[in-house]
């Protein structure tokens, strides 16, 4: 696999980050894309399969289902991105449908140079198919696609997983309509949303029984003391996964068991701890079924289908732009 990289220094970004979010007034605050470093990106694909956490298996029935249909979208020799492939291991399904009629140009976004890698080993060995990743953020690396698309292209773009849930609502809809502005008319998307659950069995899903997810929330810690040189016990905090009932999500955060001080060389910073107080990582947020069509809508797509798992609601929704 061809793979462009970013050339910024990131660890200079991570520790400016690190500095805004532990910085803050209120809420401490961490980005959650930090969390999926190599280690993060293991234990995420360990998280997929657990038995509390039904998200990832939903979106693969729903793939395996109805491949041929959004597939189908794309007529003629075609482009897929997909933002945030992952392992690509769910990806497989609507490749492998869509190459029995033609070739296909498959980019993969990600931040995560580990996931690409992951993602080139699991699909590289389906024909006529060419693979070239783009080390970056989404829209970033939509515009390379973009720019790379031959003229007559059809593009699929592949948001699964229910990614979009980890952006707010409003910056889920911003994020939707600048994508909208990326695309041409007749592009697809085919976009994978969690929908809301009883609320104990979402917080099961992201504290489950053998500590997967706190060690996946607690690696972020471990992250900023490997790159950023800095002293956290990890002993002295606690995953905490809790739903917020106003932003209908589930929120992860780190709780300092004590009081205490930390410090980050790498970032310039030693900062203070109060027992109880939290460094909030990540946020997913549930939707109504009928809620991502209104988003898309107004983003300027209209809705082709949507699927829902009968065994942990989620929809599939394929959306084409207008
Ligand atoms: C990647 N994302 C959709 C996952 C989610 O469910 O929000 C990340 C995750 N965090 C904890 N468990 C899974």
């Amino acid at each position: 696999m061809l793979t462009h990289a970013i050339t910024a220094d990131p660890v200079l970004e991570f520790a400016a980050d690190v500095r805004t979010g532990l910085t803050l007034s209120g809420q401490k605050e961490l980005p959650s894309k930090y969390l999926y470093d190599d280690v993060g990106s293991a234990l995420f694909e360990v998280i997929s399969v657990l038995p509390e956490y039904g998200l990832t298996r939903a979106d693969e029935r729903l793939l395996q289902l109805h491949r041929d249909e959004a597939g189908g979208q794309v007529a003629g020799p075609g482009a897929v991105a997909e933002l945030g492939s992952g392992s690509g291991k769910k990806t497989r399904w609507i490749l492998k449908a869509l190459c029995r009629r033609q070739h296909v140009s498959y980019f993969p976004i990600e931040i995560s140079p580990t996931a690409l890698a992951m993602c080139a080993r699991e699909l590289g060995d389906i024909d006529c198919m060419s693979i070239v990743g783009f080390e970056r953020e989404y829209l970033d690396g939509l515009r390379e696609v973009e720019a790379r698309r031959r003229d007559g292209q059809n593009l699929l773009v592949l948001f699964l997983g229910s990614t979009i849930g980890n952006f707010d609502r409003p910056a889920a809809a911003g994020f939707l309509r600048k994508m909208r502005r990326i695309l041409r008319p007749g592009d697809s998307l085919l976009l994978g949303t969690d929908l809301e659950k009883p609320i104990p069995q979402l917080l099961a899903a992201y504290d489950d029984s053998l500590g997967v997810t706190a060690a996946f929330n607690l690696n972020l810690l471990a992250r900023i003391n490997r790159e950023l040189d800095a002293d956290f016990i990890l002993e002295r905090f606690e995953h905490d996964a809790r739903f917020n009932p106003e932003a209908r999500s589930v929120e992860m955060h780190l709780r300092s068991r004590r009081n205490q001080v930390v410090t980050i060389p790498r970032a310039s910073l030693t900062i203070s701890f109060r027992a109880g107080e939290t460094i909030w990582t990540e946020s997913s947020h549930k939707y109504g079924r009928t809620e991502p069509l209104q988003i898309a809508k107004d983003a300027g797509f209209f809705c082709k289908a949507q699927w829902i798992d009968q065994e942990w609601p989620f929809a599939e929704n394929l959306f084409v732009a207008e």
